[in-house]
């Protein structure tokens, strides 16, 4: 049978979360990369954490793509990135620690949209107030990723390409300074001084300078040529600003659909999308989620800690939960999902029995899709379907004829009620813990 996934050649893949991120995005689009010749970061920013774990060598990844482990592979962050200029010269000189070459292959847009230390001072203290004023935080990674965010939107942002300009920075920067210092003062936040804002800036501009690149015509020119290309997306659908359980969102497009206008490419050269669902559910942050299990017992314990589901970025615990279909669909439907791949299947090993929410009762209504609006999702009551569980252990199985019988009737459960193929299982962290169906 023809692979669905391995691509072939000029044949552009996208990598999403159906979830609520953590699903193991990371790990697959290292795999993947060995049949890709670029890596492409969309949106977000170093709030997403990407673990690999690369012959038994664990690795976290924030901002750089996770193509990056894989020698010679091109990586790009598109203009739908946000970028903090301190923490990406970091990240590369720990990746650099390592031995791997990232400088010569890595293209930087230079329309990202800069995270600023005001962007990171806004975060926490907006966070705080809607802590003390009862209204529920957000649950942030407080890397400044929304603030950034807003002042794109506003068109005031600085961007990447501004630090080619000194004078237009210092002048653009001293605004922007005096504008969020306002609020700042507002939240009872301490006011900040511009200059040593533009020292750092203007110090990492000069390593920035050689990264900067038309990351959308190059992508143009390595599609053209018949390169394979990998767009990864970080975080998950139901934390997308638009289709996400707002306000309980991040600040950019999640979804599919935004692989191409932030990375400056056509529709058209998305030809496959990957989503990836975690065989249960986690969430870090607040919010709504109809089917978490309290973490101190049964279950939610045993999710959490075989899981070892903890944030890669900030080491919050994740809520975790039941696999949650009625919302999944929502997520394929969005997202146009081409084939999924299931990753922690081994976590419900030894598992009696294993529920799926099917839907949802919502005054006295039956729904079959996650709803809308965050305080409808608040109230669902989440209706089960009960299947048996499988004491044989998934972890490192290679082939699907080695699952035990009751882990492929769950999968099998899983594709139907949520509509799409399942094309991957991923039964443990390595690259090798692949099993490939189609
Ligand atoms: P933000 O910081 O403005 O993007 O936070 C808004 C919401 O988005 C959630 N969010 C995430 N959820 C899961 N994983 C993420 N990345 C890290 C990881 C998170 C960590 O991979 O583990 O280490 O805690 C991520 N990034 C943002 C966030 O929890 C808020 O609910
Ligand atoms: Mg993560």
């Amino acid at each position: 049978m023809q692979s669905a996934i391995r691509p072939t050649a000029g044949r552009n893949v996208v990598v999403v979360g159906t979830q609520w991120g953590d699903e193991g995005k990371g790990k697959i689009v290292d795999w993947m990369t060995d049949h890709a010749q670029g890596v492409v970061r969309f949106q977000g920013g170093h709030n997403a954490g990407h673990t690999l774990v690369i012959a038994g060598r664990k690795t976290a990844l924030q901002l750089i793509p996770s193509g990056v482990m894989r020698e010679g592979v091109a990586c790009y962050i598109g203009n739908g990135v946000v970028v903090d200029p301190a923490h990406m010269l970091g990240e590369i000189a720990r990746i650099e620690a390592l031995g791997i070459d990232v400088r010569s292959r890595l293209f930087l847009s230079e329309a990202c949209p800069l995270i600023l230390p005001f962007h990171v001072a806004l975060d926490s203290a907006r966070e705080g107030r809607r802590e003390s004023s009862g209204s529920g935080k957000i649950g942030t990674t407080g890397k400044g990723i929304g603030p950034a965010y807003e002042d794109k939107v506003a068109r005031r942002a600085l961007r990447v390409q501004d630090l080619k300009h000194p004078q237009r920075f210092e002048n653009k920067l001293r605004e922007l300074v005096e504008l969020h210092n306002t609020e700042l003062a507002y939240l009872g936040g301490a006011p900040l001084d511009w200059q040593p804002m533009l020292d750092g800036a203007l110090q990492a501009a000069e390593q920035l300078r050689p990264l900067m690149a038309d990351v959308g015509y190059r992508l143009y020119n390595a599609h053209a040529a018949g390169q394979n290309l990998l767009f990864e997306g970080a975080q998950g659908t139901l934390l997308d600003i638009d289709h996400g359980t707002y306000p309980y969102v991040t600040s950019s497009n999640c979804v599919a659909g935004n692989a191409a206008a932030g990375s400056g490419v056509g529709p058209g050269m998305l030809h496959y999308v990957l989503g990836i669902t975690k065989a249960y559910t986690t969430r870090v942050g607040g919010g709504p989620f109809p089917t978490e299990l309290s973490l101190e017992e049964g279950v939610g314990h045993h999710l959490s800690t075989v899981g070892q589901e903890r944030g890669t970025v900030t080491g919050r615990a994740r809520r975790c939960g039941w696999l949650d279909a009625a919302a999944l669909k929502r997520s394929i439907i969005i997202n146009g999902v081409s084939g999924l791949c299931i990753t922690k299947l081994d976590v419900l090993d030894g598992l009696p029995e294993i529920k799926i929410c099917t839907g949802y009762k919502l005054g006295g209504q039956m729904l079959d899709v996650l709803p809308m609006d965050a305080d409808e999702i608040s109230a669902c009551e989440p209706v089960y379907e009960t299947l048996p569980g499988w004491s044989d252990t998934t972890a490192g199985l290679t082939n699907w004829e080695q699952l035990p019988v009751n882990a492929k009737r769950y999968l099998e459960r899983m594709q139907a009620l949520i509509g799409a193929p399942i094309d991957m299982v991923s039964t443990g962290p390595d690259r090798v813990h692949t099993i490939l169906l189609r």
